[in-house]
């Protein structure tokens, strides 16, 4: 019989909350033939990203994977086999009465983080007053984590590495408002080498529009200052955001699931955390430097740490943005290394479809 799994997310915030249940619920369910339910307290954020969702359906079913209205008054009684709380986002009451009902088996997946904790905290269990078992599910880059998401179809970084920056460079924007956005647009604008940038359309649109001097921006729209086109297109589907990431030489992206993305496409990429508390994301983003370019020639592992904490902070030097074209080659190189790695490990879906048979 067909196991049914649910699968909770709660948008706390921005899209990757959804960005992540949804890759994670159809590849679970294409690749391993599972019933999904995926409940969502938030259709409007969720419909950014399955553009055929019906925001007044309380269920619907898009793509094989039943889609649920996470609100108030939600029918909670039937529990799924497997149970996926994504994020520690809180279970209704009454659903965990099913699940104890239904002994159902509970799993919270946590946030991705390459800081070695995760190895020791993967698998722990949770005990709960009323006697159920709830286990951590930790993410992560080594064999004894949980693995990333990679669907089946995504092919291998196999290109050898090129031997220079192309011509016309493109990058691809993705970041938080708080990024020195009008500083980079400005290194790039008064360098040397052209650069296409294109920028999915989110909260930073104003920032961009204001560097060109323009009061908006619209989709579709072109502008140009010096060395630097920008290109504005809509926020995309995630498949052709992911597109849009192989087709770049250089990805700007930040959160979780396009941080994961930018490695599969196997490019250059400067990542930005979610901002934390008392600066919670730098030693995060540290132990991903750290882990990931273990074999990055010294020189580009200089420059591409510059950029990324100079990413980090309002004073972003132009010297950061000529140092890193200049050593791009080898941090494409090793970047392509990094992604070859990693892709020879099992992928999240297929550990987490374990993990929870053996519970
Ligand atoms: O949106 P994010 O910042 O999401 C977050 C936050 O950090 C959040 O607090 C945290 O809880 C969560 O991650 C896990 O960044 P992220 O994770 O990259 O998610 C963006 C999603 O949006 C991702 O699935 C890619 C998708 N996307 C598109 O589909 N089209 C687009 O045009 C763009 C720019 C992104």
């Amino acid at each position: 019989m067909t196991q049914r799994w649910d699968v909770f997310c709660k948008v706390v915030d921005n899209f990757g909350d959804i960005g992540v249940c949804w890759r994670l619920a159809r590849q679970l369910q294409s690749e391993h033939q599972l019933d999904i339910r995926l409940w969502v307290d938030d259709l409007q954020v969720a419909q950014r990203l399955i553009p055929s969702l019906t925001l007044a359906a309380t269920e619907q079913r898009v793509d094989g994977i039943r889609v649920m209205h996470w609100c108030a008054d939600a029918d909670f009684s039937d529990a799924a086999d497997m149970v996926i709380e994504a994020f520690a986002c809180g279970l209704p009451p009454a659903y965990i009465a099913a699940m104890q009902q239904q002994q159902s088996r509970w799993v919270n997946l946590e946030y991705l983080t390459a800081e070695t904790w995760a190895e020791d905290f993967h698998a722990k269990t949770s005990p709960q007053a009323n006697g159920m078992v709830r286990h951590f599910y930790f993410p992560g880059f080594t064999q004894a984590t949980g693995g990333l998401i990679r669907e089946r179809h995504i092919p291998p970084v196999l290109h050898p590495p090129a031997k220079q920056a192309v011509n016309a460079c493109k990058v691809s924007l993705f970041c938080y408002p708080h990024a020195p956005i009008i500083s980079l647009l400005s290194a790039i604008a008064e360098g040397k080498q052209p650069v296409h940038c294109y920028v999915p359309s989110t909260t930073i649109l104003p920032q961009v529009a204001d560097f060109f001097g323009k009061t908006s921006l619209q989709v579709g729209q072109m502008v140009s200052h010096g060395a630097l086109t920008v290109e504005v297109l809509p926020f995309l589907s995630q498949a052709d955001y992911d597109q849009l990431l192989t087709r770049c030489d250089i990805n700007f992206v930040r959160g979780e699931d396009s941080w994961v993305r930018a490695i599969w496409a196997g490019k250059p990429f400067i990542w930005q955390p979610y901002l934390q508390e008392e600066g919670a994301h730098i030693p995060k983003l540290k132990a991903f430097l750290a882990q990931h370019y273990q074999s990055m020639p010294i020189t580009a592992l200089n420059v591409s740490q510059a950029m990324h904490m100079a990413w980090q902070d309002t004073a972003f030097q132009a010297s950061v943005w000529d140092d890193y074209l200049a050593a791009w080659s080898s941090i494409n190189a090793a970047t392509q290394e990094a992604s070859r790695t990693l892709f020879s490990q099992t992928d999240l879906a297929s550990k987490l479809v374990i993990f929870c048979n053996n519970l």
